[in-house]
């Protein structure tokens, strides 16, 4: 796309910052989906047919059994972590990722789980939402000491409830949690508790503060997040959740992101919420919903059968929770006539472009160049063009056979199912007169 294409979106300036590194930028160019692993059955894992979490992006903390116990472990380090294709950080996590590995469990097990810091502070694991003895709760200065640097501790008890809980730091929490120390825990009830489900699936949100060039997110920010996460991965960086028309899904959403309470909504469904990290809701208390607000430090787990095969869109609605790091902080310039700013910065700086003057929604589609490691308003490919939404967005996709479908894979409307152009035969039909054009071209 040659620059007076460009001008043609009308618009902001993208700052000086993106205009002036566009040249240092890297390639950008042909991006793939970054869905990788391929769709599987989930194993069964607990009494009823209880099917094993699936965690995207993620794995499942492994135990070995010595004398009954469940042994676990958690290191606590440093991890090169990606959010997207084009983004990556140092972030701080466990085994080697962020979130940490899920941690599965059936209620009733005893677990045993050493912790060993390799940060350069103190830390401890608080099991958020577990009913435990009190000395196992993490907290440090209050139930116990902290872990310093390179010493290993071991927590042991007995998970008397099912649920679906967390785990995260209770030392520094600001730093530690904003770097990505979170993590989902989950305790499968020896009893099924309501219908058996056939998909069970794990998904944490965060969000994030890392500034263009930055090699850590920082967080002392308060309010300004600008990466907003599902498993720690912005899209598309996240992967599908493939699951089977008319089977029964579970999702499991926790949120310890610093400060923002996260409304997440599915298209193409409804569903209930059946539990939070307090426990189950009884079913006469559960109602039918879209949209289910995760708050912070919180768990809210749905259910629901999809009846539409599809590519449903699964985002959090807060519009900007959708966004990367280059779509906050712009000057309005929706309907603006940027003509005389351009002719007057192309004086100083022949590469400016003023851009958003007829909205935002085509600056992620242009894949202008920007700084290395960044995500400016970059969108990824779709099977009808670009998808604009990045963030906290994931793919519902609802397939015939979930297990054998091509989780990368887009959804093949049937002919005539698919919103197009109206015709002019049509409109006059049935009687619809087209506006005039209100925004006049440059
Ligand atoms: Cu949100």
């Amino acid at each position: 796309m040659d620059r007076r294409n460009f001008i043609q979106f009308g618009g902001v300036a993208v700052g000086a910052a993106l205009v002036t590194r566009a040249t240092d930028s890297e390639g950008q160019e042909g991006e793939s989906s970054a869905l990788e692993k391929p769709a599987r059955v989930p194993s069964v894992i607990a009494p009823g047919g209880q099917v094993a979490i699936v965690t995207p992006n993620g794995s499942t903390l492994p135990w070995r059994m010595v004398g009954g116990v469940k042994v676990g472990h958690l290191v606590a380090e440093a991890v090169d972590h990606e959010f997207a294709p084009g983004l990556r950080a140092e972030c701080w996590g466990w085994n080697g990722s962020t979130p940490g590995p899920t941690i599965e469990a059936v209620e009733g097990d005893r677990l045993r789980i050493y912790v060993s810091n390799r940060l350069p502070e103190p830390t401890t694991v608080h099991w958020h939402g577990v009913i435990l003895p009190n000395g196992m709760d993490g907290v440090a200065g209050l139930t116990q000491a902290a872990i310093p640097p390179g010493e290993t501790y071991v927590y042991e008890f007995t998970v008397k409830y099912p649920g679906t809980f967390m785990y995260h730091p209770h030392y520094d929490e600001m730093t530690q949690i904003a770097l990505g120390m979170v993590g989902m825990f989950i305790v499968h009830p020896k009893q099924p508790k309501g219908v058996r489900v056939d998909h069970d699936f794990a998904l944490m949100a965060h969000e994030w503060r890392i500034d263009v060039g930055a090699k850590r997110p920082d967080p002392m920010v308060m309010n300004d997040f600008n990466v907003v996460t599902f498993n720690s991965k912005a899209y598309p960086g996240t992967e599908a959740l493939v699951v089977g028309r008319g089977k029964r899904v579970r999702i499991r959403f926790g949120n310890l992101g610093p400060m923002d309470h996260h409304p997440i909504h599915l298209h193409g469904l409804s569903f209930k919420v059946t539990q939070t990290d307090g426990g189950y809701i009884p079913e006469s208390a559960q109602y039918p919903q879209t949209t289910v607000l995760v708050p912070v430090g919180s768990t809210r787990v749905i259910e629901f059968v999809p009846e539409e095969l599809g590519d449903w869109a699964m985002h959090c609605h807060m519009t900007h929770h959708v966004m990367t790091q280059m779509g906050h902080g712009l000057p309005p310039m929706t309907g603006v006539d940027a003509r005389r700013v351009e002719r007057r910065m192309a004086r100083v700086e022949p590469r400016y472009m003023p851009m958003g003057q007829t909205g935002m929604g085509e600056m992620g589609a242009m894949n202008m160049p920007v700084p290395p490691n960044s995500l400016p308003m970059r969108a990824s490919p779709g099977p009808f063009g670009s998808i604009e939404m990045g963030g906290m967005f994931s793919v519902l996709k609802v397939r015939e056979n979930p297990y054998t479908a091509d989780p990368n894979g887009w959804y093949a409307n049937p002919p005539g199912t698919v919103a197009g152009p109206a015709l002019p035969a049509q409109l006059s039909a049935d009687g619809v007169k087209v506006p005039a054009p209100r925004i006049k071209k440059s």
